[in-house]
């Protein structure tokens, strides 16, 4: 690595490159090798003040234009993502450190983002409906609302900033994007492609940095009419706290504590596969990822044998690499955050099958590597049980009934994505309506929602918006409700009832 070739990048604002106001620049680094990749502006409240202001300027012009001709421009969008689809995908393994058929994944939830909004430009469906009065029209439309705040976070550095966006911008919004410290040459890269897409100056602008700094100015900003924030629930609550003292709307997708059931009839091995898949892919850094497995008595011991066999068997190492299964955690203190919870499950009396440890042979030393990891006899109400770890862990809990279990999926704060392996029709059903979250899965992981249908939910992990399917434009816009009285004379409603 040599220093004097690291590359310097700068803000996008008001259609314009520019570094930090205060000049100062952070690292961009790659988890699994510990190598600098870039050099990005550390932005504070006055890059906040400017990006706000040319969103602002820019919302006058941009709410005239026609949905439709902002689409053409979102459809440019999902062409420019796609033709540069594998070159995304590499930096986003370096600078996040998940294996690159998921990196595909990430830049492929972008690009189905991208056509499925951009189709929304012609539609952005009101309705009509009759008036109780005579010779009187009424209609309602949807009307943007002003400059959004897009706060992302960094384990989908291109499919979460999408699912923000794009819709904003459709429905006439204008944006500033503080994309997550760990990912922002993704951000700026995507911002890039808008550029070349033809978006006018000042629509989206996006600043990097800290939270701290930069996002926090951007939620406090009073020009700033909607934040739309994905990330840990400690911050999402601090943030919702703020926005409500200033009456603002804020979109939340927060927490997770997925879980799956097993019951006896399920297909083991796919339930194995699935499970693998969705407790370990992405490292188990995805709001989705399954960490608890509701297994019923009688399918507990081979699940549980195959489990282990899988879970020792995956290969860690940089994402780059087509032999590696398991990227890093994105960082030091991430990996240390998993190691304790690690700890707090042995002291409360859970299991550890296979994993527990850092690992660090040979070239892993650079990165920051975790044993994919299984904890078994794990009970209802321990916090390894309960608390989001968001790494490479997952608990292996029994349960002797499927009311039983569906009542340990149910019992934690959370409520994302959960799912259920039976080959019986009944049981499915049962627990399709008794699952209290956002998104259920039948003999399927609890990871791979598509872009089309609502994203979100329940309990702690938000409060009550959806991103994904059309629902997402219910965040980025409000109604306006018109009447036209076409009478010629006064018409009181509620009032002239002959
Ligand atoms: C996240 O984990 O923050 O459903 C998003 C999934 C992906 C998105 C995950 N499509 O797992």
């Amino acid at each position: 690595m040599s220093a004097v070739e690291v590359a310097t990048y700068k803000n996008y604002v008001d259609g314009t490159w520019v570094p930090a106001r205060s000049a100062q620049v952070m690292e961009s680094l790659n988890p699994a090798t510990g190598e600098v990749l870039g050099l990005v502006p550390k932005s504070g409240p006055e890059d906040v003040e400017a990006a706000v202001q040319a969103a602002a300027r820019a919302y006058q012009s941009w709410r005239k234009v026609p949905a439709p001709r902002r689409a053409e421009i979102l459809f440019r969008v999902a062409e420019l993502i796609l033709q540069r689809k594998e070159d995304l995908a590499r930096l986003m393994t370096q600078e996040m450190g998940k294996v690159l058929p998921e990196t595909r994944g990430d830049v492929q939830e972008a690009i189905d983002m991208a056509y499925f909004i951009a189709g929304e430009g012609r539609r952005l469906h009101g309705y009509t409906a009759p008036s109780e009065m005579p010779h009187k029209a009424a209609y309602c439309v949807r009307a943007p609302l002003g400059v959004v705040g897009v706060i992302t976070p960094w384990n989908f550095p291109m499919a979460i900033p999408s699912w923000k966006i794009l819709p904003a911008l459709v429905c006439g919004n204008t944006v500033v994007f503080k994309p997550a410290s760990y990912t922002p040459l993704l951000g700026l890269k995507f911002v890039e492609i808008f550029e070349e897409a033809g978006l006018p100056p000042g629509v989206l602008n996006i600043v990097t940095g800290p939270g701290g700094a930069a996002g926090d100015a951007l939620v406090a900003h009073p020009q700033v009419r909607v934040i739309s924030f994905t990330g840990s629930t400690e911050t999402g609550l601090r943030l919702a706290e703020k926005c409500a003292r200033l009456g603002k709307r804020v979109s939340l997708e927060m927490g997770g504590k997925n879980a799956a059931i097993v019951m006896p009839d399920a297909d083991l091995g796919l339930a194995t596969d699935a499970l693998v898949w969705s407790a370990f892919g992405t490292t188990g850094q995805r709001c989705t990822a399954c960490s608890r497995i509701i297994v019923h008595r009688d399918a507990r011991a081979e699940l549980t044998e195959r489990l282990v066999e899988r879970a020792r068997r995956l290969r860690l190492g940089d994402g780059l690499r087509p032999d590696t299964d398991v990227g890093p955690v994105v960082s030091e203190s991430q990996l240390q955050r998993v190691h304790e919870y690690v700890e707090i499950g042995k002291r409360e009396g859970a299991r550890l099958l296979t994993g527990g440890t850092r690992v660090a042979d040979g070239a892993l030393a650079r990165g920051y590597f975790y044993a994919p990891t299984i904890f078994d006899s794990v009970r209802p109400g321990m916090r390894i049980e309960q608390e989001e770890i968001f790494g490479p862990v997952t608990d292996l809990i029994e349960a002797d009934s499927l009311e039983r279990a569906v009542a340990i999926l149910n019992g934690t704060p959370y409520g994302l994505s959960a799912s259920i392996f039976t080959r019986d029709i009944n049981a499915a059903m049962e627990a399709i309506d008794d699952i209290e979250t956002g998104i259920v899965y039948v003999n399927h992981g609890t990871i791979g929602a598509e872009v089309h249908l609502p994203f979100g939910g329940t309990k702690n992990t938000g409060n009550g918006h959806r991103e994904g399917g059309t629902q997402v434009l219910d965040v980025f816009s409000e109604w306006k409700a018109v009447y036209i009285d076409f009478s010629g004379r006064l018409q009181r409603a509620q009032i002239d009832r002959e």
